[in-house]
C-alpha cells in the first residue's frame, strides 16, 4: 500500500484480534502457546535443558492453566546465554537487535525477525490509537533511540498508525522545546519524568506549557502515579496515558491505556499471556485482581520466544474495558527489586511520590537517600519546594509529608527541603533511590 493511499484511509480500522471476545482470545492463546513452547524447546538448547531437567515437555500443555508447570525465565537466563543464546532463529533471520543496559553485569540482548518487528509496530500503534493519538497527527518522540527499545519502538508504532513522526530522541531539552514550539506536534512520547523536565524547563524560559500544541502524552518506561498523571495533565493541559513494555518481552507496546477511560493498560493478549504470581512464593499463581508479580509468555515471537518471564514488576490483572477481550493491568506500584526495606517496613518510591504530590508546597522532584549510621537504616526524602511556595511554606509542607509517610507507610524518615532546581533532572528513566547503606 502506498503512503498516500494509507493516509486516504483515515481513520484506520481496529484490527480483528484487537476486538476479539475473551473466548476467542483464549482459544488463539492456547494454539499459539503450544507453538511457542515447541519452538523454544526445539530451537533453543537452554530451554530444552531446563525443561528436560524439570521433567516437563511442551506436549504436557493441554490447556492454558498447564503453563504453570513450566519453569520461569529470568534476566539471568539471558545473561548466561549472552549474547545470542536465547535466539530461536539463525542470525541472518534476525532483523534487529536491542539490549537493555542493566546496572550490573552484561546487558540483556534481544532480537526480532522482520515479522516480530511488524507485530511490534502493530501493537504499538494499537496503544497509541487507544491513547487518543490520531493518524495524520504530528508525534514528537522523545524516547531515547539506540539499543533501548523506547525510541525505535515508539517510532515504528507512530509510523504504523499513520502519524508524522518527529524522531527527536531523549535529552537536549532546549532543542526539544524549540521543536515543540516550531513544529507544533499534537502528541509527545517520553517518560513521565522527562515530560516533567521539559515542562519545568519551559516554565523557566517563561513559556507556559499549557500554551503548546500538545494534546496527548503517551508515557512509560518507569513507574508513575495517578498524582503524577494529574500533575502533568494540569501542567500541559493534555491527556496523559500509560504505555508499558519491556525489552525481554518486546519493548513499548505490550500494553496501552485508553484516553477515554484512563483505567489501566490493556495487555495485547493475542500476543502475550500474562500471569500474576506471588513474588515471595513464585509457585503460587494468583487470580485476577490479586496483587503480585507480573509474568509474561510471548505467543507469536519468532526470534526470542520467552516463556514465563519474571518481570519483577508488581501489579494486578483486571478484566478488559475499552478492549473487552484483553485484560488490563493496574499501575506498576514498583519493582520487587526496587523495594526498600526500611527497619522491617516495605516501601516503594511510587508511594512516596503519591504522598509528596498531596502536599501543595512540594514539587514532584525528589530523591530517596538510604544510609546506615550507627547500624540503623535511615531514609531521607530530598524534595524540592515548588517555585511559587516560600521556604517557610515548604518547611511546613515537609512536616506534613513526614506525618503522611508515618501514617500511610509506617516509617519515620527525615525530610530535606531543597531549593528549586537542586536535583538532577530526568533525561529518560529517572533514578530515584540512592542506597548508601553498604558503603
Ligand atoms: O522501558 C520499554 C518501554 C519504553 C516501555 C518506552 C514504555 C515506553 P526496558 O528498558 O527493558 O523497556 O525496561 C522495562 O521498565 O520491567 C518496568 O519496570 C519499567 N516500565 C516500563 N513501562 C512502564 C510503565 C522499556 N508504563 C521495565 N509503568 C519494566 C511502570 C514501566 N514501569
Amino acid at each position: 500500500m502506498s503512503e498516500t493511499s494509507r493516509r486516504v484511509e483515515l481513520p484506520n480500522p481496529l484490527d480483528n484480534e484487537e476486538t476479539m471476545s475473551r473466548d476467542q482470545i483464549e482459544s488463539i492463546q492456547l494454539e499459539r502457546l503450544k507453538d511457542t513452547l515447541h519452538l523454544a524447546y526445539n530451537k533453543v538448547p537452554h530451554y530444552k535443558q531446563k525443561y528436560d531437567a524439570a521433567g516437563v515437555h511442551p506436549n504436557d500443555l493441554k490447556e492454558l492453566s498447564d503453563l504453570s508447570i513450566f519453569p520461569f525465565t529470568e534476566k539471568e537466563d539471558l545473561r548466561k546465554t549472552y549474547p545470542f543464546g536465547m535466539f530461536a532463529v539463525p542470525q541472518h533471520e534476525v532483523a534487529r537487535i536491542h539490549a537493555s543496559s542493566g546496572t550490573t553485569g552484561k546487558p540483556t540482548v534481544v532480537g526480532y525477525t522482520q515479522q516480530d518487528l511488524d507485530d511490534w509496530a502493530k501493537l504499538g500503534a494499537r496503544c497509541l490509537r487507544l491513547s487518543g493519538v490520531k493518524p495524520g497527527w504530528k508525534v514528537h518522540n522523545a524516547y531515547g533511540y539506540g539499543l533501548f527499545t523506547g525510541g525505535l519502538g515508539a517510532h515504528a508504532a507512530a509510523e504504523r498508525l499513520g502519524a508524522t513522526v518527529i524522531p527527536m530522541s531523549g535529552g537536549q531539552t532546549d532543542k526539544q522545546i524549540s521543536l515543540i514550539q516550531d513544529f507544533a506536534p499534537d502528541a509527545i512520547l517520553c517518560t513521565p519524568t522527562y515530560l516533567l523536565t521539559i515542562g519545568d524547563a519551559m516554565q523557566r524560559k517563561g513559556i507556559d506549557p499549557r500554551s503548546t500544541s500538545l494534546k496527548v502524552a503517551v508515557l512509560g518506561a518507569e513507574p508513575w502515579t495517578e498524582e503524577m498523571r494529574h500533575e502533568l495533565e494540569e501542567m500541559f493541559n493534555i491527556d496523559a496515558c500509560d504505555i508499558y513494555g519491556l525489552s525481554e518481552v518486546m519493548g513499548p507496546g505490550v500494553a496501552g491505556e485508553s484516553s477515554e477511560r484512563k483505567d489501566g493498560s490493556h495487555i495485547w493478549e493475542d500476543h502475550f499471556r500474562p500471569e500474576i504470581i506471588d513474588a515471595f512464593d513464585p509457585s503460587k499463581v494468583l487470580g485476577d485482581g490479586e496483587h503480585g508479580e507480573l509474568v509474561f509468555t510471548s505467543l507469536t515471537k519468532q526470534a526470542l520466544p520467552i516463556i514465563r518471564y519474571r518481570t519483577h514488576d508488581l501489579t494486578r490483572l483486571m478484566p478488559g474495558s475499552a478492549r473487552p477481550g484483553h485484560r488490563r493491568m493496574g499501575r506498576i506500584t514498583g519493582r520487587s527489586d526496587d523495594m526498600i526495606i526500611l527497619r522491617g517496613v516495605n516501601l516503594f518510591p511510587s508511594q512516596i511520590e503519591e504522598l509528596i504530590l498531596k502536599v501543595p508546597a512540594l514539587s514532584p522532584h525528589f530523591q530517596l537517600l538510604l544510609t546506615r549510621p550507627d547500624r540503623m537504616d535511615q531514609l531521607a526524602v530530598k524534595v524540592e519546594r515548588r517555585s511559587d511556595s516560600s521556604r517557610e511554606q515548604a518547611e511546613i509542607g515537609g512536616k506534613e509529608l513526614a506525618k503522611l509517610i508515618k501514617i500511610h507507610i509506617g516509617s519515620s524518615c527525615a525530610i530535606d527541603i531543597l531549593e528549586p532546581e537542586s536535583l538532577e533532572r530526568s533525561m529518560g528513566k529517572l533514578k530515584r533511590i540512592y542506597d548508601l547503606r553498604n558503603q
